[in-house]
């Protein structure tokens, strides 16, 4: 008899210093929202509105939380000298670009957190993490080692999990996480097929995008695959169509979701798309489950629509009462095309059948939608009893963090706001109470 088993969102809070700086070269909202003036209380609230939504659908949701910024060990490491308050004057002084790297509440978006394997598919029957390099951008490659922190003291047992460190820090093994890794199968709890979806192959390959990088190595994908002794026969490695990069789709979890036996994806989102999924069904076939594609044609909604609204950036959940939810932001029911493609999809018969829509504008203005927001743990009984029960979301826990974002973050923030030396204070402060509230010891460096 199958064990029961549980998806867990856990979604990134947002921190204190989230603001609009421009550093994500290849991610378009990132680059035209450059200097727009960031509400961090809005942010935070927006992002704690969906887990709670989620959770009272009687889901299972969770929080992670946000990293120490601005990152005063980078910038000591850089050569700024004194106090901080020097260091943060010289920092501005030299470069605010600089500051806003160190600056950036980026760990919000958690599906670039980590690569998760549950214990159903690992050969030592524990669930894997191995937390992203994040390489590909300066201001995110400074955050797995706290990442890693703060995944420890969430799954803190070795009996049930296994954390890894970052891969290498070099292209040849640049690693996004969750971002660009699927699964398919049926019961959580059960062995499920995971499809690894790479930019490009560093060794050997000749398809790469012109224009724009490639975040995810098929050698770092690989290197995960071995790490948390994943069965070959349900592994597919496939390559997101480049076209598709060089247009904005900067993440697969940009033009791709699945849940279950769905692979809700654009009819351009991979390399030989027909012999991928072809893997894949054959793949499944393995686990006896049917893969039900759902491939949205160009001419209901182009890749440019795609990055627009974020339609693919969303969550496929399967509710307690076995129906499936798509999870989609505002901006994808402002677009006409987009917003009929999905209310025709739910009459099509697929097993969507509900649409649920948030407001996480703050968070999309930086190229962070629902899924980018939230990384998924699968997990049966046993395990779910061996998380940290703080970190789950409840009606109190939702009151407290929303006290607490009332407490300690700014409503405004702006690119020269950035240099104001109280921000370092107010931000720690901040996360020290919420490591308390949190219950996840020490796990920033100023509580070293
Ligand atoms: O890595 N944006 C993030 C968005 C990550 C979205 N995640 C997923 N698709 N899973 C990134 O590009 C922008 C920060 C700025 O420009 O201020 C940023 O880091």
């Amino acid at each position: 008899m199958s064990k029961t088993g549980y998806e867990v969102n856990f979604d990134g809070l947002v921190g204190p210093t989230h603001h609009y700086a421009g550093l994500s070269f290849g991610n378009e909202a990132s680059t035209s929202n450059r200097n727009h003036v960031a509400n961090p209380k809005l942010a935070a609230k927006q992002g704690l509105i969906k887990m709670k939504a989620l959770a009272d659908m009687g889901l299972k949701q969770g929080v992670i939380a946000p990293q120490a910024r601005p990152h005063l060990p980078s910038l000591r490491q850089l050569g700024f000298r004194g106090d901080d308050a020097n260091v943060i004057r010289q920092a501005m002084t030299v470069s605010p670009s600089l500051l806003s790297n160190l600056t950036s509440a980026s760990s919000m978006w958690v599906a670039n957190a980590a690569t998760v394997s549950p214990s159903a598919d690992s050969d030592d029957g524990r669930v894997h993490f191995t937390a992203a390099n994040l390489n590909n951008k300066f201001h995110r490659s400074i955050e797995h080692d706290t990442t890693s922190k703060v995944l420890a003291a969430m799954f803190n047992n070795p009996n049930h999990f296994v954390h890894h460190p970052a891969l290498p820090p070099v292209a040849m093994f640049g690693d996004e996480g969750a971002a660009n890794h699927n699964r398919l199968g049926a019961n959580y709890a059960d062995p499920a097929v995971q499809v690894f979806v790479y930019g490009q192959q560093f060794l050997g390959g000749d398809i790469a995008p012109k224009r724009y990088p490639a975040r995810q190595s098929l050698e770092a994908s690989q290197a995960i695959a071995r790490l948390h002794g994943l069965d070959a026969q349900r592994v597919a490695f496939i390559q997101q169509n480049p076209d598709a990069i060089d247009q904005g789709v900067f993440h697969n979890d940009v033009i791709a979701v699945s849940n279950q036996q769905v692979l809700f994806c654009h009819e351009a989102a991979f390399v030989n798309q027909a012999q991928a999924l072809d893997e894949i069904r054959r793949k499944m076939a393995v686990i006896e489950r049917e893969l039900i594609a759902i491939e949205v044609p160009s001419n209901r909604v182009t890749i440019s629509d795609a990055v627009a609204t974020y339609l693919f950036n969303s969550q496929l959940l399967t509710r307690p009462d076995g129906g499936m939810t798509i999870v989609v932001p505002e901006e994808s029911r402002q677009h006409p095309a987009v917003w009929a493609y999905l209310n025709d999809m739910i009459a099509m018969g697929t097993p969507i059948d509900d649409i649920k829509v948030f407001d996480l504008r703050e968070s999309m203005r930086n190229g962070g939608g629902p899924a980018c927001l939230r990384l998924r743990v699968a997990l049966n009984d046993t395990e779910l009893q061996a998380v940290n029960p703080h970190v789950l979301m409840n009606d109190r826990l939702f009151e407290r963090l929303n006290q607490w974002v009332d407490s300690h973050y700014r409503d405004s923030l702006s690119q020269a706001d950035i240099g104001d030396p109280a921000l370092v204070q107010e931000s720690y402060e901040a996360l020290d109470e919420l490591t308390q509230i949190l219950q996840l010891g020490s796990v920033y460096h100023f509580q070293q």
